[in-house]
């Protein structure tokens, strides 16, 4: 009995300490997704195959941190993924106490993919129809004490609440997105040991049909609280795996924001071969300040930091001892100061061309952001791209420099296609109007529907397909008018005289 309980505790123990997650597949690449917001890491072991199920991983895993200051005072959110520590918790921030959720209650990824989006739009208004679970459970509106607003959804209705049986819907974005919600004020810092900021991550991971060899990423990083936090470094910490994970190189690309990893010999035994794989992340609409490696061991330069000075003096782009990295050899010599490891020749600082040379092994790197400030009640968006490549034939730098292209271009033309938002500043209404005044105007034709419901909600005139008539209302009073998009719906009050 005494044994029985044990067990029973021993796995019951296991069970807490579960990430939950979900796999995002791209087409050429399935990626783990966790609740804790570490990527491409599944219980410690490698999850981002190219291709799916040929146990080939691209990485070791991928975390973003923060850090920033107040009143001199340093604030760090970090993971090391190394060790499994996280300074983040599953979950949003209690909007009054600024304290995080419990993360039992909040261990969840959210997917949704936009086939279930476009069936439930289709058919909410069938009376057989039952919302699917993905789109029920879409964590839009925050209760009790959290945000009123957590993921993002269209609001169909117009009405402020996410509600699917009337048309409501996730605002994704690609073909499939995952949604994570984070904070860094539940627990002690267990990674960097540093100061909590209270802050939120909401993190949104998706695919685009363009992009099959890659996950694109959008996080906000929101700060709820009345402090204005400055010099803010957001980073992105990339532990390659690509096959075997033991005969690799990494280098970096300063024009185009890149780490990256490639074999450091001719064959990755038991994984790619000698196909010369590649992985990397890109970081999109920012500039890359700095690009360092991290070694996982106590090395002076390199080593994992411990503390949250030495997180922070790596996310600047210094060795965690303070040094700078200087050019050519490791990076750890007497070469010319320098932002960029083993950048080719990329560095616009630099005239000469320096790739790596010394022994494979394991590789991670650190790429840096710089924002000024991080305001009061404000945030900060910040974009990613992450993948690979099974096969190259030509030099890794230049394979590098057209993938990038490529993928940043697949991103610019989704941001353009993606989420038209009605033109409100194009829309007018002569208002207020007439009773049995038509009220259209060509600047309706870009809507997809217009609804007009009077002060109770009745609906008094429903007109679809771009097709309007004209619109007259019979009675005075104060109306609402709701016009959709594709995507979206935006209200307008119409007053009747
Ligand atoms: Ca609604
Ligand atoms: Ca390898
Ligand atoms: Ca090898």
């Amino acid at each position: 009995m005494k044994l029985l309980t044990v067990i029973f505790t021993f796995f019951s123990s296991c069970l807490m300490a579960q990430i939950n997650g979900s796999t995002l597949q791209s087409g050429k690449l399935a990626m783990r997704i966790n609740a804790d917001g570490q990527l491409a890491i599944e219980n410690g072991m490698p999850a981002s195959e190219m291709t799916n199920n040929s146990n080939n991983h691209l990485f070791r895993f991928v975390n973003v941190w923060v850090s920033g200051y107040e009143n001199g005072k340093l604030s760090i959110a970090s993971t090391n993924g190394f060790k499994n520590l996280n300074d983040y918790s599953s979950g949003p921030l209690d909007s009054v106490t600024l304290i995080g959720a419990n993360p039992d209650n909040w261990n969840l990824v959210w997917t949704v993919s936009r086939d279930e989006i476009n069936a439930h739009r289709r058919s909410f208004r069938d009376q057989d129809y039952s919302v699917i679970e993905s789109i029920k459970n879409w964590p839009a509106n925050g209760f009790g004490q959290y945000n009123t607003y957590l993921a993002p959804f269209i609001d169909y209705d117009g009405d402020g609440k996410y509600d699917p049986a009337k048309g409501d819907y996730p605002d994704i974005r690609g073909n499939v997105s995952s949604f994570f919600i984070l904070n860094d004020n539940y627990k002690e810092h267990k990674a960097s040991g540093g100061l909590p900021f209270k802050i939120e991550i909401y993190g949104m991971l998706y695919v685009l049909p363009e992009a099959p060899e890659a996950v694109y990423a959008k996080y906000y990083i929101v700060n709820p609280t009345e402090k204005t936090y400055s010099d803010i470094r957001i980073s992105l910490h990339t532990a390659f795996q690509l096959g075997n994970s033991n005969d690799n190189y990494c280098g970096t690309d300063a024009v185009n924001n890149v780490a990256f990893a490639y074999n450091g010999d001719e064959e990755d035994e038991g994984h790619f071969g000698t196909q010369k794989p590649l992985a990397f992340s890109m970081i999109l609409d920012n500039k890359v300040e700095s690009i360092i490696q991290i070694s996982d061991d106590k090395d002076a330069f390199s080593g994992m930091p411990e503390t949250a000075g030495e997180y922070r003096t790596l996310m600047e782009g210094k060795w965690k001892n303070g040094t700078s990295i200087n050019f050519g050899d490791d990076g750890k010599g007497s070469g010319k100061t320098c932002k960029f490891i083993f950048p080719g020749s990329t560095d616009p600082s630099q005239t000469n061309n320096w790739i790596e040379n010394g022994f494979p092994g394991e590789r991670s790197l650190l790429m840096n952001v710089e924002f000024p400030t991080l305001n009061r009640y404000g945030y900060l968006e910040f974009n990613f791209v992450i993948g690979g490549l099974e096969k190259t034939v030509s030099d890794p730098y230049k394979e590098i420099a057209e993938i990038s292209n490529k993928l940043k271009a697949v991103y610019l033309q989704y941001n353009l296609i993606a989420e038209p938002q009605p033109d409100v500043s194009g829309f007018w209404v002569k208002n207020p109007s007439g009773i049995n005044e038509n009220i259209n105007n060509e600047s309706f034709e870009k809507f997809q529907k217009i609804s007009i419901i009077d002060a109770s909600g009745r609906v008094i005139l429903s007109q679809n397909s771009r097709q309007f008539y004209d619109i007259k209302i019979s009675e005075k009073g104060i109306y609402f008018l709701i016009l959709t998009t594709e995507n979206q719906s935006i209200t307008k009050k119409l007053i009747i005289l």
